[in-house]
């Protein structure tokens, strides 16, 4: 592993940062579900009616925590670490009036990290879409949109680029296909005549949002490296049957490589463009032109990674109905792997193939910005520690396929950035489903405990991946 690998960990504002009456912020859709349960409600349908956190207005807090927890990254040895900026902290309204105490309040947060000596890497947009874009524009399904987060992601680059070199985009965009109306306030039926094509719109949409956002930031900010960010669910055949096998390149092509061909290669596919075609959409030249731009390609590629699945002939069709978004994509069971509390499947060797195979298809370098195992067995004890073995094993084999990638297969890999450090909420819902090195008692004011993870984390920054016991 290089000297340069970026250790550290992951977050996104609403599900960390809190404070979302203060300092000017505007309302995002998660504000409206903290404000209004029959919004709440209404809302959460689109988000597959798994949501079961009703507030998010405090969730870990960072807002007041900040220089504790960057104290805390610090003392871990951290290299990195991810967040996103709320748009509704710098525009309110999402377009309008910028908010100078939204700027401030980054501006502190970044160059606190620059001083400790941790980069910061960025997602622009972490699913918050502002409220009022919601109901004046219905989200990404509007282009007005687009244009809003064009103005927002350059006023990004113009007040934190100084600060900030490692830029990430739409937070798991490639499930904007299988959940368009998330976000956008919108109901839309499957078997509605209109969906296919509503689901184009809102898709080439947040395409069109990537595009400018990464032709943006290498106009304005000298050596700024800009990437996606896609949740992967690499899937294996079930069995040597040609039929599962191509099934599983079937599931591995519509997930994972139509985003990614068309962030790299500046095109949809030709299947893809059929389809939408066929779906009565057509893109415009203008959007073609700028998909084209070598300017608008990313410079790496990062993703999710918590598990993989199995496809094959035999299986139900992914449950759309199930509890969770990622659990739509969990097929057939492995029957070789064991799974976690929240049934999903645990496969280190699957994230050493995916490196592999991404490393491979778009020689671009590969940045890991979540993994991790989240459980609801963290028990704070009596003299404030946490004993989370079970994470500490789950994170070492990855570790260790990470290092086998980088060392063995020579893959070129920035960073690794496992997802919710700091205990922050569940994007499925439950707050009590904790990821972190560090628990937080959202009971106690959010007061901070080191885990055990914590020191076994610090001891493998320290050593740079080589000692894992
Ligand atoms: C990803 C999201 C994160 C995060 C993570 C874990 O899909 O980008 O926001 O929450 O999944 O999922 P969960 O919170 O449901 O455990």
């Amino acid at each position: 592993m290089k000297d340069t690998f970026l250790w550290g960990g992951s977050t996104s504002a609403f599900q960390f940062e809190g404070g979302a009456k203060e300092g000017g912020k505007g309302m995002s859709f998660y504000d409206t579900i903290s404000a209004n349960a029959k919004a709440a409600a209404e809302n959460t349908e689109s988000w597959m009616g798994s949501n079961k956190t009703k507030d998010y207005s405090v969730t870990s807090d960072f807002y007041h925590h900040y220089e504790e927890d960057i104290q805390l990254m610090a003392e871990m040895g951290f290299r990195a670490f991810r967040m996103s900026i709320a748009w509704t902290r710098i525009f309110p309204d999402g377009d309008g009036e910028i908010n100078p105490q939204g700027i401030a309040f980054y501006r502190n947060v970044f160059s606190l990290l620059k001083v400790n000596h941790i980069e910061p890497v960025v997602t622009l947009y972490h699913w918050d879409m502002p409220q009022s874009l919601i109901d004046r524009y219905h989200g990404w399904y509007g282009i007005e949109t687009v244009n809003a987060f064009v103005r927002y992601a350059e006023t990004c680059f113009r007040e934190f680029g100084e600060y900030v070199r490692y830029w990430l985009t739409l937070n798991e965009n490639n499930m904007t296909v299988m959940i368009p109306a998330f976000g956008t306030g919108m109901k839309m039926s499957k078997d509605d005549p209109a969906y296919e094509s509503f689901k184009y719109t809102v898709y080439h949409h947040t395409n069109i949002a990537h595009f400018a956002a990464v032709k943006k930031c290498h106009e304005m900010i000298e050596n700024a490296q800009i990437g996606c960010m896609f949740a992967s669910a690499l899937a294996y055949p079930l069995t040597s049957d040609p039929q599962d096998v191509l099934m599983a390149r079937n599931h591995n092509q519509k997930l994972n490589y139509d985003y990614l061909d068309l962030l790299t290669r500046g095109r949809y596919t030709p299947k893809n463009t059929y389809e939408m075609n066929r779906a009565g959409f057509w893109i415009s030249e203008e959007d073609q032109d700028l998909f084209a731009d070598p300017n608008a390609i990313i410079d790496f590629i990062s993703f999710s990674y918590y598990y993989s699945v199995c496809a094959g002939t035999e299986q139900n069709a992914a449950d759309e109905n199930a509890g969770t978004v990622q659990m739509m994509y969990q097929a057939m069971s492995n029957p070789r792997l064991k799974q976690s509390s929240f049934g999903w499947t645990i496969d280190p060797v699957g994230l050493r193939i995916l490196m592999n195979d991404l490393y491979d298809r778009y020689q671009l370098p590969v940045m890991i910005v979540e993994n991790g195992l989240g459980v609801k067995d963290d028990v704070l004890t009596e003299d404030g520690k946490v004993h989370d073995d079970y994470r500490i094993s789950y994170l070492r084999e990855h570790i260790r396929a990470v290092k086998a990638a980088v060392d063995e297969d020579h893959v070129e890999c920035l960073g690794y950035l496992p997802w919710g450090c700091i205990d922050l909420y569940s994007a499925s819902g439950d707050r009590e489903k904790r990821y972190g090195f560090i628990y937080v008692d959202y009971d106690d004011d959010c007061r901070r405990y080191r885990k055990d993870s914590f020191f076994w984390y610090r001891n493998v920054i320290a050593t740079n991946g080589k000692d894992l016991v």
